[in-house]
């Protein structure tokens, strides 16, 4: 019997187990009810007298052993399958899968693009705001509705503070801040207090421009503007412009240009004009000016805003508004191989 047990614990030394279940089986094999331990516990009791407390500590050593043969081996192998999750295939091609740049950046970028290359500088600014940046400065009466709870998401009343609702708050702060030449554009987020439907949202983007020297025109303006409209859209493109009303330019326009889809000929984007609205400009009013420390004697200026989503929507045929905000891959793919 002695001889027996030894060997046994030569086995147990001796084993290991590629899975759980050879280990399961190992345990069944020494531990269960019928296992090799219990029978030999049974064996014990034939045991004569003398030898006795031999063969109990041999059979306790046997019960030991394979009790922390199994603990060992079970963590052992808890950690190879651990690791096994962790392994890399460092020789598979690398993932293509990138992302890339939203839409509305892509179009920002490439109308700061077009304005830097003639001497526009890009400046920015808070998107939370005082009354005399994004209102008082630029003209707006004090009985404007813009100024209205329902068009302006307000933080704070007396002394107002409110969440831009255009990025001329930005270019108030530069005419603040400098004295002409002023040739810059201000990108950015702006809000206003609207339902949000396929054709308008409470937040959106806007590229604002403002000149200012001497002598400027508005033939300036036109030039500029003519300029850009043809980067953009392309060398064929058309401008035409119609009178508006803005609290800060007088006169003030829109710009249209003939429709990118159709060239003019009329289809369901242009409404069948031939023409689509890209901007809204003029001449800055002398009380703009005036507001920000600048003589209106000596210098004039020009100045214009566009929506992103608007121009976004035109030249790439996006329906719907709500599509830049939602963040739904099969939309945002559709732009992944654009560069910006
Ligand atoms: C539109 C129209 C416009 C301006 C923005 C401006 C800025 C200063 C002074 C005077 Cl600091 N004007 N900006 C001028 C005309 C139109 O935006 O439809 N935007 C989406």
């Amino acid at each position: 019997m002695k001889n027996k047990i030894e060997n046994y614990i030569k086995e147990v030394n001796s084993f290991s187990a590629d899975n759980l279940q050879e280990l399961e089986d190992f345990r069944v094999k020494f531990l269960s009810k019928k296992g090799i331990i219990p029978a030999l516990f049974g064996e014990f009791k034939t045991v004569p007298p003398e030898e006795r407390k031999e063969m109990g500590q041999l059979i306790n050593e046997l019960k030991i052993t394979v009790q922390k043969k199994i603990v060992n081996l079970r963590e052992k192998l808890k950690a190879s399958s651990h690791n096994e999750k962790q392994l890399y295939d460092l020789t598979l091609p690398v993932n293509d899968n990138l992302g890339g740049r939203h839409p509305l950046s892509i179009v920002r970028n490439e109308i700061i693009e077009i304005f830097s290359r003639i001497g526009f500088s890009v400046s920015e600014g808070p998107e939370i705001e005082d009354d005399f940046h994004n209102f008082t400065a630029l003209n707006f009466p004090e009985e404007h509705p813009a100024r209205d709870m329902q068009d302006t998401f307000f933080i704070e009343k007396d002394p107002d503070i409110a969440l831009r609702t255009h990025t001329s708050s930005v270019q108030v702060r530069v005419m603040e801040n400098n004295q002409p030449p002023i040739r810059t554009i201000s990108p950015g987020r702006v809000f206003r207090n609207e339902a949000i439907s396929a054709r308008a949202h409470c937040i959106f983007h806007q590229v604002e421009g403002l000149y200012v020297d001497k002598g400027v025109s508005f033939t300036d303006l036109k030039q500029t503007l003519f300029y850009f409209a043809k980067e953009l859209f392309g060398e064929h493109t058309r401008i035409r412009f119609r009178p508006s009303y803005f609290p800060f330019t007088e006169p003030s326009a829109e710009m249209d240009v003939s429709c990118n889809i159709c060239g003019g000929k009329g289809c369901n984007i242009c409404k069948y004009t031939g023409w689509v609205e890209i901007l809204g400009c003029g001449m800055v009013d002398p009380n703009v000016l005036k507001a920000c420390e600048i003589d209106d004697r000596e210098f004039t200026g020009f100045a214009f805003g566009m929506g992103i989503e608007r121009i976004t929507m035109l030249k790439y045929q996006v329906n719907d508004l709500r599509l830049f905000f939602e963040n739904d891959l099969r939309f945002l793919n559709q732009f992944r191989s654009s560069v910006d």
